[in-house]
């Protein structure tokens, strides 16, 4: 006998549509978890959706030899874009298993360790510009969006976008972020609509097209200036498939340039901003942080050896993500087809169904986290406690073989970042009752968080 998988009251074509706040669909899917329980499904327009956030059942859907991963809603929709590219390519689509096998070496310890002195110069222009600034109001996740699209830029294609020298973004950007809008606007539109507005279909070609333009160019400069660096575009470019010796196609590198600049920046900003949030909300969690930022770097320069010898700072990156991960869900869907598959010993889901994985939710599991789940702790997130977190409890990465590639650049991105920025400044809010709201993209990320940056020490 299974259970019945609650669903909120639904209308005969539209379905649940207005369970879903259009501006931020996340708070409303994370309401409806806390009203209806560990998985629901909403339908849209005839088609069915799972949401799942409970801890028990994440772990399961997070076994590869029952389910996959499934790019079904707004992936299809960006393969328009970017192809069979490592984020939107289908499961075992063959273009993802060469260009994964492809480019696992490149995002490795050594590759990483080799992108810390560029990671460095970009980190050491944002906290020159707060320095200048001194006092000033600051948008956090505008100069956190500046710094991890310059560092992706300059360590995944060589590129300098130079975005702290100008108050505008790089072309590039306004591109692929209105890619990325009309990208998720159009899993929600109707045929109609999309037929009466045809200036919607253009607009997305020209936004593709600028994008794949710049990395292409990219591409003929590296080919036209050869380079013996160890970096992602000549792994793009020069690498082989260790298993088939195939080469990425000339369609599929800028398909994977394009992916690593979308997939590369927002999440690692969010993150960024998040916890800066966070510690500065939580003044005793900021000063265990700073206070090991003194005690291991001091006021000299940091260096990649620093990068895993600072604990606290690396469980509060862990706990921002506990709480608000910024690639806020992911989706999942049976693995093998055949006939209805069972969800904890007594939910039945059809075998075509995708599942969406509540991050957010999931990371306040009372029974992973206990009654405290709202609380920014650092010290839940310490190696032992963290090591000691149930199977599939903290997913903000994804899952298994199709989890974040990038998520060692990210990881030493993300420590450098907020290291020196700890180091070298007091925070406060701009405005000392700000209050957290959620703005949602493809990621999300604090809305209007503006705060205040006080040098501790000169700098020379
Ligand atoms: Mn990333 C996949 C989160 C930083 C490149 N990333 C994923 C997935 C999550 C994720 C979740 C799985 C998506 C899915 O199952 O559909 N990523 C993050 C977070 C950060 C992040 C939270 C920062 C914090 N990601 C980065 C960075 C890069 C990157 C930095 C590139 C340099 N991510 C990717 C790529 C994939 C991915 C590429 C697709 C991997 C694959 O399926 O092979």
């Amino acid at each position: 006998m299974s259970t019945p998988i609650p669903q909120p009251p639904a209308l005969p074509l539209l379905g649940n549509i207005r369970d879903i706040n259009a501006e931020s669909p996340l708070l409303s899917i994370m309401h409806l978890a806390q009203k209806y329980g560990p998985i629901y499904k909403l339908s849209f327009f005839g088609r069915e959706r799972y949401f799942v956030s409970s801890a028990e059942l994440v772990n399961e859907l997070c076994d590869e030899k029952r389910f996959c991963k499934s790019t079904e809603g707004v992936l299809d929709s960006l393969r328009a874009g970017v192809g069979p590219g490592l984020f939107t390519a289908r499961h075992a689509e063959h273009e993802w298993e060469v260009a994964h096998r492809t480019l696992v070496p490149a995002f490795g310890p050594i590759g990483i360790k080799g992108m810390f002195d560029e990671m460095h110069d970009i980190a050491s222009q944002l906290v020159i510009k707060w320095a200048r600034n001194e006092g000033q109001t600051i948008d956090v996740t505008d100069n956190y969006t500046r710094l991890t699209l310059d560092s992706i830029a300059l360590c995944a294609m060589g590129a300098r976008f130079n975005s702290f020298y100008h108050d505008d973004m790089h072309p590039f950007v306004d591109a692929m972020v209105s890619f990325l809008l009309e990208g998720g606007l159009r899993t929600r539109r109707s045929r109609l609509e999309t037929l009466l507005n045809p200036q919607y279909e253009r607009k997305y070609q020209e936004d593709i097209a600028l994008q794949r333009k710049i990395c292409k160019e990219l591409i003929d400069e590296r080919r036209a200036n050869p380079s013996d660096k160890k970096d992602l575009l000549n792994a793009v470019l020069f690498g082989k498939d260790p298993k088939t010796g195939e080469k990425l196609s000339n369609e599929v590198m800028i398909d994977n340039l394009v992916t690593f600049m979308i997939a590369g920046h927002e999440t690692t900003s969010g993150l960024l901003s998040f916890t800066t949030y966070f510690l500065i909300k939580n003044p005793e969690e900021m000063q265990k942080v700073q206070e090991e930022v003194d005690r291991i770097i001091g006021t000299g320069p940091i260096t990649y050896q620093h990068m895993s010898q600072l604990p606290h700072v690396e469980a509060a990156l862990r706990e921002a993500l506990r709480l608000w991960p910024t690639a806020a869900m992911f989706s999942v869907k049976p693995l093998n087809p055949q006939g209805p598959v069972i969800l904890g010993g007594r939910y039945e889901i059809p075998a075509d169904a995708t599942i969406q994985i509540v991050g957010p939710s999931l990371g306040r599991d009372p029974s992973t986290y206990g009654a405290d789940v709202e609380e920014f702790r650092v010290e839940r997130m310490l190696a032992d406690n963290f090591a000691k977190l149930p199977p599939n409890a903290w997913k903000p990465f994804g899952n298994g073989m199709r989890g974040c590639i990038g998520r060692p650049f990210a990881w030493q991105e993300a420590i450098l970042a907020l290291a020196m920025v700890v180091q070298n400044f007091n925070l406060t809010f701009a405005d000392p009752s700000y209050e957290l709201k959620i703005k949602q993209t493809l990621t999300i990320k604090p809305d209007n968080l503006y705060i205040k940056a006080r040098l501790r020490q000169g700098i020379d």
